[in-house]
Order: C-alpha cells, then structure tokens, then sequence
C-alpha cells in the first residue's frame, strides 16, 4: 500500500479540514486507492524520451479518437480579490498585481462569452470565479448562469473554490456537468505554495463533487519551482483518486510579477510533454488538457503534448485574466497538424 501522505501531517491536516464550517461533523475521508505506487510513476519518469512517448501514444489510441482535440472555453465571472494566497495567483488579494478585483458579473455577460465560444468551436463552457468559496447569496445567480449555458448546447463547467454537500447538489441539480478543483501539486509540496488552506480541504471538496454526481475536472500547475519528486506526487494522487478525474489540466505556470512564484523557471518543453506522457499512461481514460501555458508554447512543443496524449486545450485569446493564443493560430496549428476538434 502507497502511502501517499505522511500519516501526522494528515491528522494534523484533517483537523485543519473539521475546522472548515463546510465540512460535516462525521466527516470521513475517501479512501484514496493504490493502483499506482511511487515505484511504478518513477520509472515511467525514468523511460527514454521515445519510450514514453510511445507507451502514451499506444494507450491514447486504445481509449480515444488519435486526432481529436476537445475545446473548453473560460471565463472569469468574478475577479480578483480573492482571500486566498495560492502564490501562483495573481488574483489573490494577497499580492499586489496591479489586477483590478470586480463583482460576480451579470447574466448578458455570461450569455454573450458562451455565444461567442459556441461560435469560435468550444463545447465546453467553464466559469471561474476568485473565490475561497461561493458564498450563499450568490448560488441563485450561479446556478441560473448554469442552466441558461447548458441551454446554448454547451457542457457547463465550473470553479468556483470550496464547496459544502449543499451548494454542491444545487449546481449539479442545475445542470453543472464538470466541477474543476485543481490540487495543484503534491501533497508534500503544497503549504510551499498556498497557507491559506490545506491539500486536505482540497480533497475533500472534491470528493463533495464525486457524491453530487458532477464529473471531476482535477489537475495541477508544474514550473512552480517544484522538485522532481513533486510532479510524481502530484500525478500519483490525480491517478488514485477514485475514480480518476474525467478530466486532467495541465497546467504550466504562467508567471505573474507581483506574485511569490512570478519569477519561476519555466518547465523545458521536452520535459513538460514528458509530465503529460506520464499523465496520459497513469489515467487512460481521462481527458488531458494541454492548460495554461500554451501563449509561450512554440507550435512544435505543443505538438509534443498532443503526441504525448494530450487531448483537450483552453481556446479563446484570455485563460481568466492571461493571454492564450488566437482562435486563428490555433486554428491553423489544428490544420497543419490534421486535428479535428470536438
Ligand atoms: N478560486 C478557485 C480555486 O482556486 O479553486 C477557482 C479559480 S482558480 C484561478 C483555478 C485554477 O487556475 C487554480 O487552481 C490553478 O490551478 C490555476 N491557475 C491559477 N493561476 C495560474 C497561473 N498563473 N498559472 C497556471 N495556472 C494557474
Ligand atoms: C485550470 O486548470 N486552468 C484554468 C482553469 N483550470 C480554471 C485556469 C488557468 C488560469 C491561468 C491564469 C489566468 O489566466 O488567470
Ligand atoms: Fe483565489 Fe483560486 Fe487564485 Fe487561489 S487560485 S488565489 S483560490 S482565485
């Protein structure tokens, strides 16, 4: 048996979770499974750059269509002013980025973006919001934002924080079909990263989302100045969650000056197709997403990841509040590469 998180900090963790309000009193943890063990990720790590790529590339053709590349649009509905201190984010009202903070935007807003994503080839839609957590008074909003979305003919996603049983079922009820909650990276590397919350917390929302009967969208960040054995731990807990998540961003950093992490070295694009290869071998049946990051991608390295098994990209020129590239580079990079979207 794997043991995934020193046995200690998980006490001392699962406290800090209790000490949640949106946690239950008989809160039990989902037990996480141990169909991957640390020797079995480490050595697929330890393959020849070739070796990996064809081992992805074999299981990407068994459980998908090999040219085939889904499209999820984002918006930020509320932005900045977080009270959270994710050092990654410029949205945190933690740091100073110069980012303006703004209110939960309106419906027409919402409309308008799924409009135009639904036009530009998305079908999926993902709202995301600078939030611990949603708070009561705004679920009625949100979860009208949902249905009138999933009206249009696009899957719903959204991220929104931490969420209790409750407020859970009212988005699944309206007809959230993806939940994303990312846990970023290891457990052993996350109060690095973030004070303000524990990866246990994370965990736990998650497993909130499973029980409401959304599907899990639960990926990570690497380029955050992480050590080797944090992109093992990060991808072993994605892989043993479980089920595994429907749906895996990766995520390379992108950096933000102002922000803890904003002058990380970015991941060698051999090494990030490499994180993705080993993704897509450990949960074969998930869609990875080629996520943030892909503004500074030369069109060769994100050719790399969709050889490596990536399946799924962000469209539209801004991630939340970041760049990423043009409907038309993409476009013509899906061309010259002879994929289709869906
Ligand atoms: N506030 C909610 C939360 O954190 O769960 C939802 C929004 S948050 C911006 C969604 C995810 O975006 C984070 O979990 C993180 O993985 C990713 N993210 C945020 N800033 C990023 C950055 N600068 N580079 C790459 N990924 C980033
Ligand atoms: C995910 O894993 N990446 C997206 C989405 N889920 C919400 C967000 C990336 C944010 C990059 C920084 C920004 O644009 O604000
Ligand atoms: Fe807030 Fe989410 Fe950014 Fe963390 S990642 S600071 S929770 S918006």
């Amino acid at each position: 048996m794997t043991v995934l998180i020193d046995k200690t900090k998980l006490d001392k963790n699962l406290k800090a979770v209790k000490s949640n309000p949106a946690v239950p009193e008989n809160y039990v943890p989902h037990p996480i499974s141990d169909a991957w063990s640390r020797d079995d990720v480490e050595a697929l790590f330890a393959l020849p750059f070739m070796d990996v790529i064809l081992k992805a590339q074999s299981v990407h053709r068994e459980h998908h269509a090999p040219n085939s590349v889904q499209m999820s649009q984002l918006l930020s509905i509320k932005t900045g002013g977080c009270a959270e201190d994710c050092g990654y984010c410029n949205q945190s009202a933690h740091f100073d980025t110069g980012l303006k903070a703004e209110k939960l935007i309106g419906m027409n807003a919402v409309l308008d973006a799924a409009h135009k994503a639904k036009t530009g080839g998305a079908g999926r839609f993902c709202m995301g919001a600078a939030w611990r957590e949603p708070k009561e008074r705004d679920m009625d909003a949100l979860c009208d934002m949902v249905s009138r979305v999933k009206d249009m003919g696009l899957e719903t996603c959204m991220t929104l924080g931490m969420l209790s049983p409750s407020k859970a079922q009212r988005l699944s009820d309206a007809g959230l079909d993806y939940y994303n909650h990312n846990i970023d990276t290891s457990p052993e590397d996350y109060d690095r990263v973030i004070s303000t919350r524990t990866f246990e917390d994370r965990l736990h929302t998650l497993n909130i989302v499973r029980d409401s009967g959304m599907k899990v969208c639960c990926g990570g960040i690497v380029g955050m100045g992480e050590q080797a054995e944090d992109r093992i731990g990060l991808l072993l807990t994605l892989a043993n969650l479980n089920p595994a998540p429907e749906s895996v961003p990766i995520n390379a950093l992108v950096p933000v000056p102002g922000t803890p992490l904003g002058d990380s070295e970015p991941v060698h694009p051999i090494d990030f197709a490499r994180i993705i290869a080993v993704a897509r071998i450990m949960m074969p049946k998930s869609y990875v997403r080629l996520s943030a990051g892909r503004e500074t991608m030369t069109d060769e390295a994100q050719a790399l990841c969709f050889l490596a098994g990536a399946n799924s990209i962000f469209v539209g020129e801004t991630l939340l509040t970041t760049d990423n590239p043009s409907e038309t580079e993409d476009r013509a990079l899906f061309t010259r590469l002879g994929i289709v979207s869906e």
